[in-house]
């Protein structure tokens, strides 16, 4: 059993090499493979497998959701980096998938790996019971739809150039980010037959670190750089995006960060949760907002 990050990771990313495994016609599988193992922090997917150890669930259970939770993370990223969406040339480090491929293609990956990753979730989670697999597509469709990741993402395109409302910001960053953490806390807590105060817990905190972490992002937009981020930085004020930094300034972005993540603390104090991981993620999202 993993107890460390890295050990989260390498199991992580073995999975997913696993479960993505090249056949015909090739030129689809290389690029879906190129996106999904390309060097992410698998921050969703080790809060997945975290979530379902801490409730009392077999990790290997959850390694199918929490592999597929990392293919959706990729297909938002390679159709957020679309020419008719942001528009980036480079990601995770490397030219951008449509870059890297064709347009065509990295449209096409992306609506595989979409369908691929609830497949997998069906598929390769052998010992769990179609009660707790209808429960996790269920789930896994809510935030990656009309009222998740797309929400989000058609409420950001439209609010480019815009003057948008704290609460349309709060709109957004729920849904293109912090959907993503509750379903892996969620998840994770589903296959671990957790009851509904639990789920409903692994919610408030999804939404916590989720949000923190988009800010984060905006503020690294403004203060980072390429070689730290592998990826083009400043694009956001270019474009005039609505984020947490142009409405607020760094100064407060990072006070309500450390907000946020003291809600966290609280909830998993609360829940009597004891997780390494959990905390060193806490710290990681702390550090991330004052560099
Ligand atoms: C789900 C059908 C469907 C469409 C997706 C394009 C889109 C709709 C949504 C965009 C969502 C998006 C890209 C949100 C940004 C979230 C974010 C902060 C990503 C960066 O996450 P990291 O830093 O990335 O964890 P790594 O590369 O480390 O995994």
């Amino acid at each position: 059993m993993p107890d460390n990050m890295r050990e989260y990771i390498e199991l992580i990313n073995k999975n997913l090499d696993k479960f993505l495994k090249i056949t015909y016609p090739q030129e689809i599988f290389e690029s879906m493979r190129y996106s999904v193992l390309a060097e992410g922090k698998r921050l969703r997917p080790v809060m997945c497998l975290e979530s379902c150890r801490i409730f009392g669930g077999k990790i290997e259970d959850a390694i199918p959701t929490a592999c597929a939770i990392e293919m959706l993370h990729a297909q938002s990223l390679i159709h957020d980096d679309l020419p008719c969406m942001d528009n980036d040339d480079f990601r995770r480090g490397k030219p951008t998938n449509h870059k890297a491929f064709s347009e065509a293609t990295a449209v096409l990956a992306g609506d595989a790996l979409l369908t691929l990753a609830p497949q997998i979730i069906i598929q390769q989670s052998e010992n769990l019971d179609a009660q707790v697999k209808i429960k996790l597509v269920e789930q896994y469709c809510i935030a990656a739809g009309a009222f998740g990741l797309i929400a989000g993402q058609i409420v950001d395109i439209q609010s480019e150039g815009q003057k948008i409302s704290p609460k349309t910001l709060e709109f957004i960053h729920t849904h293109k980010t912090a959907d993503l953490f509750k379903l892996a806390l969620k998840a994770g807590a589903i296959i671990a037959k957790a009851d509904e105060k639990i789920i409903k817990a692994m919610d408030d905190l999804g939404q916590c670190l989720g949000f923190a972490f988009q800010i984060c992002d905006d503020i690294l937009d403004e203060t980072s750089s390429f070689e730290k981020m592998g990826k083009t930085l400043g694009k956001d004020k270019d474009a005039q995006k609505s984020t947490y930094t142009a409405l607020f300034g760094v100064k407060k972005a990072r006070s309500e960060v450390i907000c946020l993540l003291n809600k966290a603390h609280d909830i998993i104090s609360k829940n009597n949760i004891k997780s390494g991981i959990l905390e060193e993620i806490i710290k990681g999202i702390q550090e991330r907002s004052n560099s």
